[in-house]
């Protein structure tokens, strides 16, 4: 996949959920016009028309043929939908099946300046951290000071360094070092060279490491921020050696993530790990789905969801249920309007991320939280049984509720007439429809 697809579908995804999450309703309608939009920014971004078809394809089938799980909305449900199917691209969950019973070794590959001496400390702690007995092999002959940087990293998580300075054959020191732990460590990482002129000779190197080694596993490690390189280098790599994980560096810096996609298209293999930072603990376990969130700029998904969720008007169950048989008392109709407040901090969560900030009209919630305050202000004027039964407020009640709570009789009227509608809506519609019209009725 061409790496300059990232602008571009970028923003063309977020102005598609922006469109979806501003729209009132998802109905079929919307649906289609989501996936038409998709289909479009999936194609303009240079994906392959084969594979944006089947995308699309695959997120409308299932937004249409599935049923959103109880306490989901249509919404929630479309962009996870999307979410998950655009980490499938990105070829599902990876990561290291190791087994602790017995000797696990792991190969990292790559050029020099990419990560692997600090991605080897970073592995080696990750793993002493889950109860693994961790040792390092210090494979790399050509750097001068490989050996300390791996050992100054290694003795911060007390993991076990094997190193043997006279020893010039890299060759030979992963295999003695594969020895020396074989038994006695649950994981063995070995740290090679990557010199940077001799592509060849390099290349040639790993290629007998591997041979001689015969480890469980390589992980490729790829410098995110290089950029269209990572394809290329990706596939050198796979053809001297299987290439059979990947780990992107330098991910919270300048880079854009596409290494990730083009280092896995090139090699076939998933991302097993990204680096995304200078210090021993930057290490993630690869997620696709919060890597698709961060490359759309969109937050994780799961702050995604809570979000698209918040913005839906949350309704209690036992009110709803009054409304639904027709008894709608004024303190139920204050606390849905008191829902209405929550747009107000969504919008200012929304704020903060690209893409969303257009997501809530700024008027509209103004309007929409002074509407509240003013019927609040009228509510808590009512008595009891005007609360309970609105329909005996006349006009004489009418005035002195008004002049009780500063408002004008106007603004009585008004809620009355909209407890009405409410009252007589809630009678004909249900679930989410209701929901709808809930927040339609305040926030108009
Ligand atoms: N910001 C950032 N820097 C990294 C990351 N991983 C490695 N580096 C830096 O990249 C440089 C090269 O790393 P090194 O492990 O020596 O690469 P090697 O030559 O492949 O062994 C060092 O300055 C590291 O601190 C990362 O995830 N984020
Ligand atoms: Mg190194």
């Amino acid at each position: 996949m061409p790496i300059r697809m990232l602008d571009s579908l970028r923003e063309g995804l977020q102005a598609a959920v922006r469109k979806l999450v501003g729209s009132m309703t998802v109905d079929e309608k919307a649906v289609k016009e989501f996936i038409r939009d998709l289909q479009r920014t999936l194609i303009q971004s240079d994906v392959n028309v084969k594979m944006a078809l089947e995308v699309a394809e695959r997120v409308e089938r299932r937004v249409l043929e599935e049923k959103p799980a109880a306490g989901v909305t249509r919404k929630d449900q479309v962009v996870s939908v999307l979410y998950e199917e655009l980490a499938r691209l990105l070829g599902g969950e990876g990561g290291l099946h190791l087994d602790k019973s017995k000797t696990n070794v792991v190969v990292m590959l790559g050029i020099q300046g990419s990560g692997k001496t600090t991605t080897t400390g970073k592995l080696a702690r990750f793993y002493s951290k889950r109860g693994f007995k961790v040792g390092v092999v210090a494979a790399d002959t050509f750097r001068p000071g490989a050996v300390v940087q791996l050992k100054t990293l290694a003795s911060s998580s007390g993991v076990d360094v094997y190193s043997d300075e006279k020893q010039k054959d890299s060759v030979k020191i992963a295999k003695d070092g594969r020895k020396y732990f074989e038994g006695s460590k649950n994981l063995v990482v070995i740290d090679t060279a990557g010199r940077h002129k001799e592509e060849k000779a390099l290349l040639q190197e790993m290629r007998e490491v591997v041979g001689a080694v015969r480890p469980d596993a390589t992980l490729l490690v790829i410098d995110g921020t290089i950029g269209q390189q990572c394809y290329n280098q990706a596939l050198a790599f796979h053809q001297a050696a299987p290439v059979g994980g990947i780990v992107v560096t330098k991910l919270d810096g300048a880079a854009k993530g596409g290494g990730a996609l083009a280092a896995s298209a090139a090699t076939g293999a998933k991302v097993f790990f990204i680096g995304t930072g200078e210090r021993i603990d930057d290490l993630e376990e690869f997620a696709p789905t919060r890597f698709v969130g961060r490359l759309l700029g969109m937050g994780d998904l799961k702050a995604l969801m809570d979000m698209v969720r918040m913005s839906e008007v949350e309704i209690d169950e036992k009110a709803a249920q009054r409304m639904m048989s027709g008894k709608l008392t004024m303190d139920d109709l204050l606390a849905q309007f008191e829902q209405m407040k929550k747009f107000g901090s969504v919008k200012k969560v929304l704020e903060h991320i690209p893409g969303f900030s257009g997501a809530v009209n700024p008027q509209e919630l103004e309007k929409a939280e002074d509407r509240v305050r003013v019927y609040k202000s009228i509510i808590q004027s009512m008595t009891g049984t005007e609360k309970t039964d609105p329909e005996r407020i006349n006009s004489s009640r009418v005035k002195r509720i008004a002049r009780g709570s500063g408002r004008s009789e106007k603004e009585v009227r008004e809620l009355l007439a909209r407890y009405k509608q409410m009252k007589s809506l809630a009678k004909s519609s249900r679930g989410r429809e209701f929901r709808q019209m809930i927040r339609r009725a305040g926030a108009q």
